[in-house]
């Protein structure tokens, strides 16, 4: 047979996405978007729309676990075919950065005179995935700012770029994975790794479960909103539970025992799973300081000599892919929860932040948060040793703090001890 005719993988990957606009709760307080915009797969639109509205009208408005960020992926080589189909009130499209495209007919953008790839109906779209990593996309059918305009209401998503061959499974259940900010990734030759998407995005429509514009506590005046993938934290729902300075202290104000999980999603691994982090900023507003406790990667992932960094500013419609050096629990294979936020304080103030949660033990899914809250399974990477099993003496992390639901937490058993406070595993 001849070279050229020689059969090779059809590597065409399809995709059938919409837009929808429900109301987006950004956390369990039940502030929210009423004019929330999202892309969703189809065979995922009808069920989020459901299960989002249903939520909503809670007493206090509930989030929706699925309402997030749109991440689909696709191995290097690939040709990528978008069918989009619109039906709001409005001329919408899709505009991936990064990847090749036909401007005259996948540009999702009306330039000049090259042709309108905008619609009011359907369209489809081809993207040519020639280099590994992370590309966003939006509407840039209103690329305006504005709150009349659809960016600040969450019209953005991603497209990954794997490894050629790499297959990318549900880190809770193992099953295949049509999309989703989380995946764990398995690719030949190389190791698995635990793949997250963190979008950050800013100043955002919200109001709160009352349906009026929040209030800053300190100053009286209206607060701003910042987000992590469509949720947000801000310490305005997390005020000191006294009067007691020790009370208002970074320890106790980002603590879930006090006050329970940051809504923000939170990324979870087994002490030493290789990790990438696949970091975007979806919003065309400010420029954010993304910082990640305990943990370093190189400026230029594939370049020894590169810079070390634990701290990265990122700019609107920017992207990066930080390969944590060492893994989850870095060098000092440190378990527990570690903080990720943007440096910006006013802006970690406004809810930009959340935890990256590492385990010791295996959550097969039956443990529990000390507030109640089921602890969701987690896979182990099948090329690592299967991390042990929990026992009576090794309950594991969070479960072997000795700490109560809405009190300060303790320092960790034989952690650091205080000669004049103690705590109170060691009293
Ligand atoms: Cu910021």
């Amino acid at each position: 047979m001849e070279l050229c005719k020689y059969p090779k993988r059809e590597n065409v990957r399809t995709f059938h996405i919409e837009a929808i606009q429900i109301p987006i709760v950004y956390n369990k307080y039940g502030d929210y978007d009423p004019n929330g915009l999202l892309y969703v797969l189809e065979e995922d639109a009808e069920r989020i729309q459901r299960e989002a509205l249903e939520r909503f009208e809670m007493e206090i408005p509930q989030p929706y676990k699925e309402v997030q960020p749109l991440i689909i992926r696709v191995n290097l080589g690939d040709t990528v075919k978008v069918r989009f189909r619109n039906s709001l009130n409005r001329r919408l499209s899709i505009h991936v950065q990064g990847l090749s495209y036909d401007v005259n007919t996948s540009d999702g953008a009306s330039v000049g005179y090259n042709g309108d790839s905008t619609t009011s109906g359907e369209i489809w779209y081809t993207w040519y995935a020639d280099k590994e990593g992370v590309y966003l996309f939006h509407d840039m059918a209103d690329p305006r700012s504005t709150e009349d305009a659809t960016n600040i209401h969450g019209l953005f998503g991603a497209v990954i770029v794997e490894a050629p061959e790499a297959k990318w499974f549900d880190p809770e259940t193992g099953e295949k994975l049509q999309s989703g900010l989380m995946a764990d990734i398995y690719q030949p030759g190389k190791p698995a790794f635990r793949e997250y998407s963190v979008f950050f995005h800013d100043e955002l429509e919200i109001l709160n479960k009352d349906g009026e514009q929040p209030i800053d506590p300190h100053t009286g005046l209206p607060a701003s909103t910042t987000a992590i993938s469509y949720r947000s934290e801000p310490m305005r729902n997390r005020m000191p539970h006294s009067h007691d300075p020790a009370d208002s202290g970074e320890d106790v104000s980002m603590s879930s025992w006090v006050y329970g999980d940051p809504a923000p999603p939170i990324l979870f691994a087994y002490v030493g799973d290789p990790v990438k982090i696949r970091l975007l900023h979806g919003g065309v507003k400010e420029t954010h300081v993304f910082h990640l406790h305990n943990h370093q990667w190189r400026l230029e992932a594939d370049n020894p000599a590169s810079t070390i960094l634990d701290s990265i500013t990122i700019s609107p419609q920017e992207c990066y892919t930080l390969d944590i050096l060492y893994g989850a629990g870095s060098l000092n294979h440190v378990i527990g929860d570690v903080i990720f936020h943007c440096h910006l304080y006013p802006h970690f103030m406004e809810g930009m932040w959340t935890l990256w949660r590492i385990y010791d033990r295996l959550q097969d899914g039956t443990g529990k948060l000390p507030d109640g809250t089921p602890i969701a399974a987690l896979m182990p990477l099948k090329d690592r040793e299967c991390p042990p099993k929990k026992d009576k003496c090794h309950p594991g992390y969070p479960n072997f703090i000795e700490g109560r639901f809405g009190e300060s937490p303790l320092q960790p058993p034989f952690g650091v001890r205080h000669l004049a406070y103690g705590n109170r595993m060691g009293r």
